[in-house]
């Protein structure tokens, strides 16, 4: 019994020994190398293997100085799994390299999950903040009936938020108080952030340091036409404070961008705001303070539904040089319902995009950023025409 168990054993440690040998040598045998840039030889009838030459990984943090600069987001607690979207696709394209902080303001205190959970998500420091009750109210000068009256009319017109009283609070509170917050002080720059937005290329360098090295003091990447019936008077309460504050208004600006005669009317050609990387002590400067303050008291953003989106247009228009504004071509970005997507495969290809060029906005009849391209005499992207 005991010799067969011996003779077993053998037998056992010989097969392991040969199986080892086995692999040993079939791993030693070189495998043919990748051909750069040149697809594999192909079998009939078997895909083509494609190698990918950019194997190369980027270092996983980017080297050099920070700018003093944060994003920033408004939210509600029920926007948690919205933003969090938002914000997994900046870090994974650009904050995962650079880890700037990020500041959550709230007319409410933010809740333990959506603190918990958007920490988890940011690479840099977070910070959440509550707005004060004055900055989220109607003001006094402003007629609670009037207002009322207006938000019913608009809800008959169907108007798209026409008869929300938060979405007026949200309006007033990013054209003027949320670079006043006490968390946004320490800061010079901002990127602005909403829910459910998307990425679509990677971004490898310091946006914050482009804006900060070329002097540029706001940026856009989608532009538009406003819905009129949200700003009927907003252009008259623009062309009063033009008259009460001329000395605001700069020389070299981009009134063309926004009047097709000269400043007599409006077009309603805006930059979309839900994306803007911008400069904050421009928005603290006497000149947009006394712009706000002299809208605001117009009354507005109560008896019309003036959006942020052109009063921060505006204001860049008229009160900062035109080449304080920058187009952000290679920052690909989607906000229902409109994509900004890069003219020019070869940003696209560089970039890792996987934005569809077909739903570029751009050079659509409905964006205004052509006439932006007009106004600063920019030539406009290789094979802009095939994408009108
Ligand atoms: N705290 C808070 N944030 C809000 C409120 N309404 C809108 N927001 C935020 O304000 C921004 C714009 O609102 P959103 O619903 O995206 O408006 P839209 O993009 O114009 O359709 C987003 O960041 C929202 O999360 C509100 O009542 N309270
Ligand atoms: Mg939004």
């Amino acid at each position: 019994m005991a010799g067969t168990q011996r003779y077993l054993r053998y037998i056992i440690f010989a097969l392991v020994c040969l199986i080892l040998l086995f692999f040993i040598s079939s791993s030693s045998v070189p495998s043919r190398p990748w051909q750069e840039g040149k697809p594999q030889d192909v079998q009939p009838g078997t895909p083509p293997i494609t190698p990918n030459t950019q194997h190369e990984l980027p270092p996983a943090t980017a080297p050099g100085e920070r700018m003093n600069a944060t994003f920033v987001t408004l939210a509600r607690n029920s926007d948690i799994w919205e933003i969090s979207r938002s914000i997994r696709q900046v870090e994974d394209r650009f904050n995962r390299k650079f880890n700037y902080d990020w500041v959550f303001l709230n007319d409410d205190d933010f809740n333990d999950e959506f603190i918990k959970v958007t920490t988890s998500l940011v690479s840099g420091k977070t910070k959440y903040g509550k707005i004060p009750k004055e900055h989220w109210s109607f003001p006094e000068f402003i007629d609670q009936d009037r207002a009322a009256r207006v938000r019913e009319e608009m809800k008959e017109k169907k108007i798209i938020y026409g008869d929300s009283i938060s979405y007026r609070h949200m309006c007033r509170y990013e054209s003027g108080f949320f670079f006043r917050h006490p968390l946004m002080l320490d800061y010079e720059w901002y990127w602005r952030v909403e829910p459910s937005i998307e990425l679509f290329c990677d971004i490898n360098y310091d946006t914050f340091k482009f804006m900060a090295d070329n002097k540029k003091k706001y940026s856009f990447v989608l532009s538009l036409y406003e819905y009129v019936e949200t700003i009927p008077t907003l252009w008259d309460a623009v062309k009063n404070f033009t008259a009460a504050h001329p000395e605001h208004i700069v020389k070299d600006n981009s009134m063309a961008f926004l009047s097709d005669d000269d400043g007599k009317n409006y077009n309603h050609c805006h930059f979309w705001s839900n994306f803007e990387i911008g400069n904050l002590n421009w928005l603290r400067s006497p000149a947009y303070i006394d712009y706000f303050t002299s809208l605001d008291h117009a009354g507005g953003f109560f008896y019309e539904r003036w959006g942020d989106a052109p009063v921060h247009s505006i204001a860049a228009a008229l009160m900062l040089r035109k080449d304080e504004i920058h187009f952000f071509n290679d920052i690909a970005y989607y906000h229902v319902p409109f994509t900004h997507c890069p003219t020019g495969e070869s940003t696209r290809l560089n970039l890792k995009c996987h934005c569809n060029p077909k739903d570029n906005f751009d050079w659509n009849g409905y964006s205004c950023t052509n006439r932006y391209f007009d106004i600063n005499g920019m030539t406009k992207p290789e094979g802009y025409e095939k994408e009108q």
